[in-house]
């Protein structure tokens, strides 16, 4: 059986950890891997620490850099392995994130590594970016350092994003992060009901 590799996307509180539960509940039969970024290994939840709580102030390219490192050993500890072995992994934020918010919101000249597998399907969570930064205040979640960034830098992001997608419209889903919880994550089971069958 061939793996499949999930990944969903969005801007600050549009809600994607919410539906990477939802999903990892819908799935449980199929025991899938659920990671976050940055995070999901010992190195990537250093890494989290560091450039987003630390309170630092981190030079952009090292910041690309940081995050890559994360997300590399996490490939190489938990993500190439689940494929491998034909599971199904759903990740929290993947490479696109940094080519969103480094490459598109900081400028720096971000690529897509010949040793990061692509996802199957991205789910790109879209809506007004003020939006997630009020669920944010109303959730009294305390800001970290990407989240007190402008809300120009936020509206750059959510720019780049509608780049990527409109540059692989094969791999990405678009999804009105305005809607339910409910209504979002049926719209993401109907996406993805054939490509878990075409893996049996
Ligand atoms: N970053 C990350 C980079 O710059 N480069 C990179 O390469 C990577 C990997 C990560 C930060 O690092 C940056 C991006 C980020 O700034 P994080 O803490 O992991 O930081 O933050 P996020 O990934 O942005 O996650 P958030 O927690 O900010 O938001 P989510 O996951 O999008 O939203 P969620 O699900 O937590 O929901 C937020 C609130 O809204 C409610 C939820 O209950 C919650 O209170 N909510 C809804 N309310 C109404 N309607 C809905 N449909 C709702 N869905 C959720």
């Amino acid at each position: 059986m061939s793996g499949l590799f999930i990944t969903f996307e969005g801007t600050e509180g549009s809600g994607k950890t919410t539906q990477v539960e939802m999903l990892g509940e819908w799935l449980s039969s199929y025991d899938p891997v659920v990671v976050r970024e940055p995070g999901g290994t010992e190195l990537g939840e250093r890494v989290r620490e560091v450039v987003l709580y630390a309170g630092l102030d981190i030079d952009a390219e090292a910041e690309m850099y940081l995050f890559m490192a994360g997300r590399r050993q996490l490939i190489a500890e938990v993500i190439a392995p689940a494929l491998a072995a034909g599971q199904i992994v759903v990740a929290d934020r993947y490479h696109d994130s940094t080519l969103a918010y480094q490459g598109g919101a900081r400028g720096v000249p971000a690529i897509w590594p010949s040793t990061f597998p692509r996802p199957n399907i991205t789910f790109l969570l879209e809506g007004p970016v003020e939006n997630g930064l009020e669920r944010h205040v109303a959730a009294g979640k305390a800001p970290d350092r990407m989240e007190q960034e402008s809300l120009d830098f936020h509206r750059k992001v959510a720019t780049a994003y509608d780049r990527l997608a409109a540059a692989e419209p094969d791999r990405f889903v678009r999804l009105d992060a305005t809607g339910s919880r409910e209504k979002i994550h049926l719209t993401v089971r109907d996406r993805l009901a054939p490509l878990i069958e075409a893996r049996q």
